[in-house]
């Protein structure tokens, strides 16, 4: 098969993982535990020396970048309809993606790793965890309007799911890992669960295994004792690896205490 989608369960990479689905691409999914470091192994950074996903493989040829991948889905499966045909309208959809990417995403990191920032000093971790958080809440009131705005049966990407959505997905719930809770944004969060119910998405949801409303896991369970260690900086055992990497982890979390499974096998092809 000539064409291969590293990702990570609940990261970014669900934005292309869900694209190929769509298009109906022949891929072969693969997965790379992110909270076990396998980024940094020598035979992912032959891959992508930025030690990241996602990446496309398509024959010899690498892509990486959300919004690269993302055109190059779109050029390579026309008939998909990933993107809007009109040229305003698509670069206002790769507008909201490169936003999403480009703005959003970093908050998130800065939420979720605030020492990439500022250093071991705790205060200053904690001062820019909760300014990151509220401006992190204020970009998903941005999305929000747009979902407000949507006509019925519309979506980010235009009259069809594309790579906005599923962004917005992501964002929203790596809002509720970090304590912002979904349902403070009812056009969005009724828009993204429409989504997830959209047969390619739901099979993307389904392999990732990723709970959507991360936020009723891991903060409102009050009833019961959570089930995840952490360590006393208040990080999952398996986000550690990545912290003293340096590089932010911004999907390791949660996404493998939703519920116990058999860790499938690393760097190849994961069941589709
Ligand atoms: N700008 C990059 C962002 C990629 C990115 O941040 N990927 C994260 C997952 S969401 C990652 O691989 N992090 C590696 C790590 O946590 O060590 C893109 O568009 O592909």
């Amino acid at each position: 098969m000539a064409l291969h989608l590293y990702y990570g369960p609940g990261a970014c990479s669900f934005v292309p993982h869900t694209l190929l689905e769509a298009a109906g691409a022949e891929f072969e999914p693969r997965l790379v535990k992110l909270h076990k470091g396998e980024q940094f192994s020598p035979e992912f950074k032959a891959i992508n020396p930025r030690s990241q996903v996602p990446v496309l493989v398509d024959g010899d040829a690498v892509v990486t970048q959300i919004a690269a991948i993302v055109g190059y889905i779109d050029a390579k499966f026309p008939e998909a309809g990933l993107l809007p045909a009109d040229p305003l309208e698509r670069a206002r959809v790769m507008g909201l993606v490169a936003w999403i990417n480009n703005t959003v995403h970093p908050t998130f990191g800065q939420m979720f790793k605030p020492q990439g920032s500022v250093g071991d000093d705790e205060a200053a971790q904690q001062a820019l965890k909760a300014e990151a958080k509220k401006r992190y809440a204020g970009q998903l009131r941005e999305l929000e309007d747009r979902a407000a705005q949507l006509p019925a049966g519309g979506f980010l990407s235009g009259a069809r799911f594309g790579p906005a959505d599923a962004y917005a997905l992501v964002a929203l719930r790596w809002g509720g890992m970090m304590g912002i809770d979904p349902e403070g944004y009812p056009a969005l969060w009724a828009h993204v669960q429409r989504v997830a119910e959209l047969p390619p998405v739901a099979r993307v949801i389904e392999r990732e295994r990723v709970p959507l409303n991360q936020f009723k896991k891991a903060y409102a369970r009050k009833d019961s004792k959570r089930s995840v260690k952490r360590t006393p900086g208040g990080l999952r055992p398996g986000c550690a690896s990545s912290m003293v990497s340096g590089v932010p982890c911004c999907c390791a979390t949660s996404f493998t205490m939703a519920r116990p499974r058999p860790e499938p096998s690393t760097l190849v092809p994961s069941t589709r």
